[in-house]
């Protein structure tokens, strides 16, 4: 494939009116009727031919205004449908025949089929594996559907938009309209056909109009999907509240699918979802499960105005439509649950999947400028940086004005396919800002680095604090320019109160943000009685790496007395890290690793206060993981010596708080029936945190096993299989667990998934093997991406010890798994790739296994763009 370049985007020579397509479906033949109505723009070339996309079409028909048109007008290829001599000033109706095979398409983009269920994905390039079209986001046109389809076979025929009717047809099919008034581009479009079960229910907007809402699941799972119809009503009523965003069609309907490459899906009023994220009871599902659920149905639901009600120019405007509703779901899940610990939940996962890509050879602006393959594009810096970047505008205006810019956006907006230079138009004219200079954060990669160094002056009762920024050279960027950093801060006294300054010289301050601008730059707080202790970037209110190196005392001030519990769990892993890589180094170097009091004193107080939420002790007590550790070394990294060294101290925690361990346990057992409230999750957490830490004591194996035996819901389960099989793998206990876990669930695929990934991140070098070996079980479905990701992308992304071993047989099994499922489904293949993004901070060693096994990969002949493209920038 070649690159493509944002600057060479133009609008099209003809605009799309209107779209009518026919579907009459088949599973190995379905015939598609497109008729597309065009005129041609104004002011451009009255000669242009039409271009439309295609991807492995064939064509069976084309008619200009009902006539068939003679070959000596256009070219075909499976690729593209040129036509050439068309009306200069008048419109004119295209008809496109196609017919394509569902059933053969194994990489789940276009119309393919699922356990017998008709099925579309279309973002980014997928509509143009169902027909010729203009298939980019600013095309947008309303569409009418009709769907024809075996009717015995297919009760359910849905499409987007208002229904319009239906009714029988010939030799034993029906067919059905649907008609979508709203413009839409094509990677919105849907069409789904079966045999489902339905939940129903009802939304009353808040002008009044009643929105029937729809979930459709296989038969029998109804039950399961209550949850998501409750979070998709909040989430509706949400969005009203606090964006004064309504629905706008009469109907909403999800469908749950099991075959599907991402989680969900936002077309037009027929969400398609990965199943994995609309099922729950309190048996089959965890607490992050019911969490994931929540979150993904308000995030596809904000789609519909940010996304589809305005939608995207082009693909490099992506994060527009996806950074602007990762940051809406946060707060939404945020004003769900407890603000605190969602927020520490969003930071661990920035850190432990943005920070690496950001800082290895996939690293790309939030706005990139050229891309091969788009749907590799699709990536955490797009979705979370991009989140992060919204969350600052927020900070830096303040959130009344922000709302205000929102509104603005809305407004302005609507029914457009924008930019990103749109987007931050409304924040300047809603704020009188000029925000040139925090634009670069969509388009400067890489995480920017703040030193920090503090000095307080008694004789002059001032507090300075200097900041000097870096931003470490990206592929395709050198040089970088100092960036906007809205650093939220505080100033902690003695007494545990905040400080507040009489005058501030140096820069910009507006309340509880300081805004570092420059390169360099000294802020000076006058009026400052006592030293006081500086809490920075609180709330995580710009997505950097800080160098502060404050002493422990400070950073135990923090812990004790930040009224912001986020800045608490931030300090706790500051006097944390430093720890962990020491030991690292001295089992690295062969020492023993020295006992740590102060540390551990520390998260036993923390884990004991009861004053505190239990969700935010289990959070502290999970301490930094192993990859945490590694991307704070940042090079030459053994995985072996993490684990070991990080094991040791979890050791030492549990031996020196055992007495509470034992309470948390004993204590935390909720009481009556399972609910997945955020509150009761929490107990849950720090209970399982507790149970966690007393594996490393005597008798741990039985008392893993016999919470294994006692449990009411699927949290507590996991839970204690997971310390069962990571703590205990070879034990009778571990097996017996896993045997009885298999028998109970073992037609439930979505919980096999569990017991598939609990195995595959096993620590140690023996897990490639059980990996191959589960490969073989007959639950593991190769063409099923749930499966696939929960065994060998868990393997690969989760288990370092085991992925990484000494020998290089992890990073050998991966380049195979890689050109095993490259030709099937290339987006599975690429993304279980990225998996290698930071292989070069491997010790050399290990790092030369996982060059030789990217290069067999980039050795193969017949590879797809999507893993081509990753291949080829990882090994750069
Ligand atoms: N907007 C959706 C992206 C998506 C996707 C992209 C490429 C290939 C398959 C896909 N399935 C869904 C999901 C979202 O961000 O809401
Ligand atoms: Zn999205």
């Amino acid at each position: 494939g070649q690159i493509i370049h944002l600057a060479d985007y133009r609008p099209t020579d003809f605009v799309l009116e209107r779209v009518d397509l026919t579907f009459e479906l088949d599973p190995t033949a379905t015939k598609i009727e497109a008729r597309l109505i065009f005129h041609r723009r104004e002011g451009t070339d009255p000669t242009a031919p039409l271009i439309l996309d295609g991807d492995e079409l064939s064509l069976s028909g084309l008619l200009i205004d009902q006539n068939e048109i003679p070959a000596e007008r256009y070219d075909v290829t499976a690729e593209k449908l040129v036509i050439r001599d068309l009306p200069e000033s008048t419109p004119f109706e295209v008809t496109v025949i196609t017919i394509i095979n569902p059933e053969a398409n194994t990489q789940l983009m276009g119309l393919y089929r699922t356990n017998g269920v008709y099925c579309t994905q279309c973002e980014a390039e997928g509509f143009r594996r169902i027909t010729y079209f203009p298939d980019r986001p600013d095309v947008l046109a309303p569409y009418t559907i009709t769907i024809i389809a075996d009717k015995a076979a297919n009760p359910l025929l849905l499409s987007n938009g208002n229904f319009l009717g239906g009714g029988n047809y010939d030799e034993g099919r029906h067919f059905a309209a649907w008609f979508d008034p709203h413009p839409k581009p094509s990677y919105l479009f849907a069409l789904v056909a079966g045999d489902l079960g339905v939940v129903e229910d009802t939304f009353e907007t808040m002008s009044g109009n009643e929105v029937a809402l729809k979930i459709y699941v296989e038969h029998g799972k109804e039950p399961r999907a209550a949850y998501a119809m409750d979070a998709l009503k909040r989430s509706m009523k949400w969005d009203e509240e606090r964006f004064g965003r309504e629905y706008d069609l009469n109907i909403f309907q999800i469908v749950a699918v099991s075959d599907f490459n991402m989680g969900a899906m936002e077309n037009k009023g027929l969400n398609v979802f990965n199943d994995k994220y609309v099922l729950a009871d309190p048996e089959t599902a965890t607490d992050q499960d019911y969490a994931n659920i929540e979150a993904i149905i308000a995030h596809e639901y904000f789609h519909n105005w940010t996304g589809n009600r305005i939608t995207c120019r082009d693909w490099f405007q992506l994060c527009l439509k996806e950074g602007l509703t990762v940051f809406r779901d946060h707060e939404f899940s945020a004003d769900q649950r407890s603000r605190a610990v969602k927020r520490i939940a969003e930071v661990r996962h920035l850190k432990a999947e943005q920070f690496p890509e950001d800082a290895g050879p996939l690293a790309h602006p939030v706005r990139p400028t050229a891309y091969r393959e788009i749907n590799n594009f699709y990536t955490t810096t797009v979705y979370e940086k991009g989140s992060e970047v919204t969350r600052m505008i927020q900070t830096v205006l303040g959130r009344d004005t922000f709302k205000k810019g929102m509104d603005v956006y809305f407004e302005r907006h609507d029914g457009d396919a924008a930019t990103v230079e749109d987007f931050v138009k409304c924040f300047e004219d809603a704020s009188g800002k000029d925000l040139k200079q925090f634009s670069l954060w969509y388009h400067q990669a890489g995480t920017p680095l703040v030193s920090v160094s503090t000095a307080y002056d008694s004789a002059s009762q001032t507090f300075s604090v200097s900041l000097e920024q870096t931003v470490q050279a990206t592929p395709g960027q050198p040089n970088k320019e100092p960036m906007h950093i809205p650093l939220g801060f505080a100033l902690l006294l003695d007494n545990g109160s905040l400080a507040s300054a009489s005058s501030v010289k140096g820069g910009d301050v507006t309340g509880e943000v300081l805004h570092l601008t420059e390169r360099a730059q000294t802020f000076t707080f006058g009026g400052i009685g006592s030293r006081p202790v500086l809490s920075l970037n609180r709330g995580f209110s710009a997505p950097i790496n800080l160098h502060f190196e404050q002493s422990s005392t400070d950073l135990l001030h923090i812990v004790r007395h930040e009224p912001d519990l986020f800045a608490r769990w931030q300090a706790l892993t500051d006097l944390a890290l430093p720890v962990l890589m020491k030991a690292t180094r001295d089992v690295r170097d062969g020492r023993q690793p020295e006992p740590q009091a102060e540390l551990i004193a520390t998260l036993l107080e923390v884990a004991a206060d009861d004053t505190l939420e239990p969700a935010f002790r289990a959070q502290v007590l999970a301490l930094p993981s192993e990859a945490d550790i590694a991307r704070e070394f940042g090079s030459n990294n053994d995985p072996d010596a993490i684990h070991a060294a990080r094991q040791g101290i979890l050791a030492d925690i549990a031996k020196a708080g055992q007495a509470t361990f034992e309470t948390l346990f004993t204590s935390l057992v909720n009481e009556g029936d399972f609910t997945p409230d955020a509150a009761s999750a929490g107990r849950r957490a720090l209970r399982n945190a507790a149970l966690s830490y007393l594996s490393y004591l005597d008798g741990g194996a039985t008392r893993a096993a016999e919470a294994f035996a006692s449990t009411n819901n699927m949290t507590d389960t996991i839970q204690a299989l997971t310390v069962l099989a990571h703590r205990f793998p070879g034990q009778s206990e571990t097996a017996n667990a896993l045997g009885a876990f298999l028998k109970r669930f073992q037609d439930n695929a979505l919980v096999l998934d569990k017991w598939f990934a609990i195995q595959a991140t096993i620590p140690g070098a023996s897990t490639l093997a059980r990996v191959k070996a589960l490969m073989e079980d007959p639950h593991f479905v190769a063409s099923n991406p749930n499966r696939v990701r929960s065994l060998i992308g868990s393997f690969t992304f989760s288990n370092p010890t085991g992925f990484s071993r000494a020998d290089g047989e992890g990073y050998r099994f991966l380049a195979q798994q890689i050109l095993a499922i490259d030709p099937k489904n290339p987006q599975l293949a690429a993304r279980l790739l990225t998996s290698m993004r930071s292989w070069r901070s491997l010790e050399p060693s290990r790092a030369a296994h996982a060059e030789a096994a990217l290069s067999e990969i980039d050795k193969a002949l017949s590879l797809s763009t999507d893993v081509r493209d990753i291949v080829e920038r990882i090994l750069k």
